[in-house]
């Protein structure tokens, strides 16, 4: 299979001579990454003992065989991914959700990325990170970012079950008991909300984010309109036909959010840490209102008050503030995260390590923040899979800087079709001293529950203009 470096190298030249066209050309450097493939290989196994040794000392060599891609929808819609290895039996599992998206990650993974995967050894996590990121050179973007974190996911989840060992000792050991956790209490006024949050406080909860319904506003993000609490969970993943619109107002909005805290503060005492996430709705202008004005309030933080976009904005809210800031789950790269830590302008990263690309991407991201006294928070949300989750609280163990976890509880119909994943308890949470990442995915169960096209809402001003929802 593997030709020699002369024969691709004349094959180069020739291509300049526009004898070989195209398909020669394509050719060239097909046979190039295969001798290229196979140089990593060799040298890897050179340091070894055995001759049959592969990149693990005494293990014999790795292949991956298949790339499956699994769409389903158990309650909302998943993209799971599944690499199988030469060794039988031996498989890793990631998660490639990336709401209202899923087929185009599908496809991509299917049809771009799983040729460039097979035969490839796949305990060389950093380099298949390079070359898929950088490989194609059109980089980036939240559908290739959560392709290479499904990919990246299931990797690490290989790596973990040869070592026989719970990921978060590969990457360095415990450095906590657990990893202090949030979940969300919302309602349609301050009083349901206060009551969710007294369950949530009483099922073990010290941190709590909270929401409210705006009154005059039809739909308020994270709120659950005009039904109840409990008809609403899994709000984001109401299935329709075509996105509902949502109406947001800024100054309504301004002018609840601080009452409600204030509200929350007199009810629940000093205690209780609480959040509030913006949803990248505001101007920076009104973002520095807001955090001004919830100081009294004493906020574990303020989440994703700006859109990505506005990186640089944030030094004016910290020029008006102490409310502890976060911001991330929309970055769809390391690099989004470099303005922010290295200002200091957020206290809090929290990118979602199913869009930013894996594991590998956020052991970077992690690092980073801690040589600039940031701290992380990664996103936990209900609409990506068990395997991020999972993902989420190896790194929070085993980093130095870990802040706060955003949870979700799955619920039966999910964990049918994708087992394992976190436990909570006591207000934190943990993972399993299963080996890998400690998910696995029911391939039967996943084909009961059919992918189902669904949108994330929208939202728009009252005069009918486009709004971030
Ligand atoms: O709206 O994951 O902090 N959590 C959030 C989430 C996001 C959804 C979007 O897909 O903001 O609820
Ligand atoms: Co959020």
């Amino acid at each position: 299979m593997h030709k020699p470096f002369s024969k691709a190298s004349q094959l180069g030249r020739r291509g300049f001579l526009g004898l070989a066209g195209v398909a020669a050309l394509s050719d060239s450097l097909l046979s190039r990454e295969r001798v290229v493939r196979a140089l990593l290989a060799k040298d890897t196994q050179a340091e070894n003992t055995g001759s049959t040794a592969g990149s693990s000392p005494g293990l014999p060599p790795l292949k991956i065989t298949d790339v499956r891609v699994i769409v389903t929808c158990p309650d909302r819609n998943y993209v799971l991914v599944k690499v199988l290895t030469s060794e039988p039996g031996l498989y890793g599992v990631g998660d490639a959700t990336l709401n209202g998206r899923e087929l185009a990650v599908a496809a991509d993974l299917e049809q771009h990325i799983s040729p460039l995967l097979v035969d490839r050894d796949p305990e060389q996590i950093e380099d298949i990170w390079q070359y898929l990121y950088r490989g194609p050179y059109w980089r980036g973007g939240p559908i290739q970012m959560t392709a290479l974190a499904g990919i990246d996911l299931a990797l690490w989840d290989i790596k973990g079950k040869r070592a026989n060992m719970p990921l978060y000792q590969l990457l360095g050991g415990r450095t906590r008991t657990g990893a202090l956790a949030y979940t969300h209490a919302s309602g349609r006024d301050f009083a349901e909300v206060e009551d969710v949050a007294r369950r949530a406080m009483r099922r073990g909860f010290k941190c709590v984010r909270a929401q409210v319904a705006i009154p005059g506003l039809e739909g308020t993000y994270g709120t659950p309109g005009n039904k109840t609490p409990e008809a609403a969970a899994g709000l984001v993943a109401n299935m329709a036909e075509l996105p509902q619109t949502e109406v947001f107002e800024p100054a309504l909005y301004l002018r609840v959010v601080p009452r409600l805290f204030e509200y929350l503060r007199a009810k629940l005492g000093p205690e209780v840490e609480l959040l509030h996430d913006c949803h990248e709705r505001l101007d920076p202008i009104q973002a520095a209102r807001l955090a001004h004005d919830l100081e009294p309030y004493h906020l574990f933080f303020l989440e994703d008050c700006l859109r990505p976009e506005y990186k640089e904005s944030f030094r004016l809210i910290r020029e008006h503030s102490t409310t502890p800031l976060a911001m991330g789950e929309l970055f769809n790269s390391p690099w989004d995260c470099v303005p922010l830590i290295k200002e200091q302008l957020i206290d809090y990263i929290r990118c979602d390590l199913g869009h930013i690309g894996g594991i590998t991407a956020a052991r970077k991201v992690a690092a980073l923040a801690e040589l600039f006294q940031v701290r992380t928070a990664w996103h936990g949300p209900g609409d990506i899979g068990p395997p991020t989750h999972a993902a989420n609280v190896h790194v929070d163990i085993s980093i130095p800087n870990f802040g706060i976890q955003e949870m979700f509880f799955f619920p039966d119909v999910t964990r049918e079709v994708i087992s394992g994943g976190p436990e909570f308890k006591d207000g934190y949470m943990n993972v399993s001293d299963l080996p890998g990442l400690g998910c696995d995915v029911d391939e039967e169960a996943a084909k009961k529950y059919p992918y189902r096209r669904a949108y994330l809402p929208t939202a728009r001003r009252k005069d009918g203009s486009v709004q971030d929802w």
